[in-house]
């Protein structure tokens, strides 16, 4: 198998060969390789048309899918998933690859080195590991870049250099970063894409060594904040191993929704839109670019984000002080999205507080409780109270003016 040496580094060494999932050509690659959830393999979920004629300035119904017909129960929902996450990759974020066919790990000290194989390609990553002292095994933090949230003792903080695996400098970052010496660098995926699927590789590592790591895979967080908080989200959407997302001032492109920033804009709110964001930076795939200005015809928005996350633990942090991250828009979507976790009775599974603080992703002590009852009970396996939505009083979000469905009570 080509690239498949070993490490040289072989504290804890293991390797995995899965069945090849993926391709390298990204025009061949399916779009729905990564699922959230895994919907029923009878097919009884209905189809994806290949091409979606829509056009709704209103937020789309979360429950209802492409080819008609709504989810009523919990199995048709992940079929919805299943759709919903086709859609993103589809028309905004690039085909996140699943599987690869290798990945072996060692954790060596401090640093976690991961090396991936795939279609006679490889490429190695590290990602530096802090565990509080004691012999584990511990929860632990996935931060995007270092966190921007303090991680409180008892969990493992692991850093993940999302840079390394596909660059974000600015627009002529496309195609670069690990990812595509991998998949090429004319592959369909963003830079949230790319980094997303690093974290499913992370996440690989650490089943891998978990004999001996003291770090507990089926209890990981993740978050960043800003652009690495677009990123988070989208990770936690992605990679259902991941089990609290806690995407941090993401604002537009992250937990706000483009209608209602676009809406925003059109009131004179100088607030950050698709038609900004995809000359800004890579994040999203060049397959988003011809939607950013005719954003009505996108058949998803971010309220999709919480329905891929959800049942699964989300707390969203976002800053009323800073007009381009789209305050309205972020409280207003991510109100949309809670949707999915009442339909799945699982109303303090997601929680959402926004607070006025000058200082972009500082962390203010206001959000201070939520995020430690959000950590003891998910990732500390302590019982907290985990019930909040809420932003500051500069605006409310008129719900009957976006939403035109009902949410169903799945069974
Ligand atoms: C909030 O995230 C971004 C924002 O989308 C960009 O427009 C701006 O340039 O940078 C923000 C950020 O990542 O700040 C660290």
């Amino acid at each position: 198998l080509p690239g498949a040496a070993p490490p040289a580094s072989t504290s804890t060494t293991v390797v995995t060969t899965a069945p090849p999932t993926s391709t390298a050509s990204p025009t061949t690659t399916s779009a729905t390789s990564t699922a959230t959830t895994t919907p029923p393999s009878d097919g009884s979920c209905p189809a994806t048309p290949a091409t979606i004629t829509y056009n709704n300035a209103q937020l789309a119904d979360i429950f209802g899918f492409v080819a008609g017909g709504r989810a009523t129960t919990k199995d048709q929902f992940t079929c919805r998933q299943a759709e919903i996450s086709t859609l993103f990759q589809r028309y905004e974020l690039g085909t996140i690859p699943g599987k690869p066919q290798s990945v072996t790990a060692s954790l060596s000290g401090n640093t976690l080195t991961i090396n991936v194989s795939d279609q006679g390609k490889s490429i190695s990553f590290t990602a530096s590991v802090s565990k509080p002292s004691g012999t584990g095994p511990f929860p632990a933090i996935i931060a995007y870049g270092a966190p921007s949230i303090p991680i409180p003792a008892g969990v493992a903080t692991i850093n993940f250099n999302n840079d390394d695996i596909a660059a974000q400098q600015d627009g002529s970052s496309r195609g670069k970063g690990k990812f595509f010496t991998l998949y090429g660098s004319g592959h369909s995926a963003g830079a949230m894409a790319a980094w997303a699927w690093g974290v499913s590789r992370i996440v690989d590592a650490l089943e891998l060594v978990q004999a001996t790591s003291g770090i507990d895979p089926k209890r990981l967080g993740v978050t960043g904040c800003s652009r690495n908080g677009k990123g988070a989200l989208v990770a936690g959407a992605f990679e259902p191993r991941i089990a609290l997302t806690i995407p941090q001032e993401s604002g537009s492109g992250g937990a706000g929704c483009w209608r209602i920033s676009d809406d925003m804009m059109k009131r004179g709110t100088s607030t950050q839109t698709a038609s900004e964001i995809v000359g800004e930076n890579v994040w999203f795939s060049t397959n988003f670019n011809a939607f950013s200005t005719k954003v009505p015809t996108l058949s998803e928005d971010h309220h999709f984000l919480p329905a891929l996350v959800a049942p699964r633990p989300l707390f969203v942090i976002e800053n009323t002080a800073i007009d381009w991250l789209g305050p309205e828009s972020t409280f207003g979507c991510m109100q949309t999205g809670f949707e999915a976790y009442k339909a799945l009775q699982k109303t303090d599974f997601m929680g959402y507080k926004a607070v006025s603080h000058p200082d972009h992703c500082g962390f203010p002590a206001a959000i201070q409780p939520q995020l430690t009852a959000f950590i003891s009970r998910f990732l500390l396996n302590q019982s907290a109270n985990t019930t909040v939505f809420t932003t500051d009083g500069k605006f409310s979000f008129n719900a009957a003016s976006w939403i035109n469905w009902t949410t169903p009570t799945l069974t």
